[in-house]
């Protein structure tokens, strides 16, 4: 009975579990890791996982920035057969990880960062960056009309960006624009397009040109090349606020703000629920600061020496009233 009641017991363990073995993880980086935090803290999340689980695998795949290559490049990772999950970011892979998980439906991916519900193999899910971009434009319009020092009258604030997607022009411009607005209704957004995700140079260069067309502060979501930005703030005495990860270190006097996603946690956790059998496959999920996901620096230290307090208790309420669900942001179709 009891060696009955073991086996029983293993049974179900095993039948939870979505493999037998020790788990083969395979992380495929649309670009390069280094220089880009949304790709260095899904590969930090698969490995800290992989570090816990004893016998577990994960190899790191960089794909390089030609885009023209990522699909074939998935395909070879897949065909490999030495994954039993495979995780990717940005919100041009679903459409190919849907491509590739025709040819190898057995293959279960997860795809962050990005949108995709129905297929039965495909987890994803999607920062709501409209909450983010708000509350980072309404620091940058705040602190831009305070006439504090290195801010201009002109009510004109810049970006970078490394492309357009759907994602960018349906989310985060709007959610950005949104926050600029509720500074004050008369502030514009001047956006330069970068054309790629790691020319730093012509990043600074953009950057001369925004500040000289009188924006005081820019957003660059532009991959490394944002190190060409970070330098011109602070040749300049200008601004930047940041998106994705905690920038102050690089430049603790023009970076006013840091709105982060906690993608680190989202892939180490949604890895540990596909290997516990527990990840909702076929579902796609939305997440922004309510969940944890989304979150504005807001007691960090530089942060809060170059940010003074009537502005800084602004945000505060901005990111209250978010988390409480009184301001809501629905989620375009994209
Ligand atoms: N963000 C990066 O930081 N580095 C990249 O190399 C990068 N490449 C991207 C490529 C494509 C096709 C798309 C749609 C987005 C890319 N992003 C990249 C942007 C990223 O997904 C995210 O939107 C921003 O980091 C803002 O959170």
């Amino acid at each position: 009975m009891r060696r009955f009641l073991v086996a029983f017991v293993l049974a179900i363990v095993a039948g939870t579990a979505l493999w037998a073995q020790a788990p083969r993880i395979g992380v495929f980086i649309p670009g390069v890791r280094e220089g880009s935090p949304i790709y260095d803290t899904m590969a930090k999340g698969a490995e800290r996982l992989a570090a816990e689980i004893s016998g577990a695998s994960i190899k790191i795949f960089e794909a390089g920035f030609n885009q023209a290559e990522w699909e074939e490049k998935l395909t070879s990772f897949v065909a490999s057969g030495k994954f039993d999950i495979v995780i990717t970011s940005n919100p041009s892979m679903p459409e190919l990880v849907n491509n590739v998980s025709k040819s190898f439906p057995k293959q279960k991916f997860i795809c962050l960062d990005g949108y995709l519900p129905g297929n039965p193999n495909v987890y994803s899910a999607l920062y709501n960056q409209l909450e983010q971009g708000y509350v980072t434009g309404y620091l940058a319009g705040l602190v831009s009309i305070s006439g504090m020092k290195g801010t201009n009258p002109d009510k004109k604030i810049g970006m970078i960006i490394g492309q357009n997607y759907p994602v960018m022009d349906k989310m985060i411009i709007p959610g950005f624009m949104q926050g600029l607005k509720a500074a004050d209704p008369a502030f514009q957004l001047d956006i330069r397009v970068l054309g790629n995700w790691y020319d730093a140079a012509k990043a600074a260069d953009l950057s001369r040109s925004l500040y000289a067309a009188g924006a005081d502060i820019i957003l660059p979501i532009c991959g490394s090349a944002s190190q060409g930005a970070v330098k011109v703030a602070q040749e300049t005495g200008k601004y930047l606020v940041f998106f994705d990860d905690n920038e102050f270190a690089r430049a603790p006097d023009n970076i006013l703000g840091c709105a982060v996603l906690h993608q680190e946690d989202l892939a180490y956790r949604s890895l540990k629920a596909a290997i516990e059998g527990k990840l909702p496959f076929g579902k796609a999920d939305v997440v922004g600061m309510k969940e944890g996901y989304i979150e504005f620096l807001n007691t960090n230290p530089a942060y809060i020496k170059n940010v003074p307090e009537p502005i800084r208790k602004k945000v505060d309420a901005a990111i209250q009233s978010i988390k409480s669900g009184q301001l809501t942001f629905q989620v375009p179709s994209l």
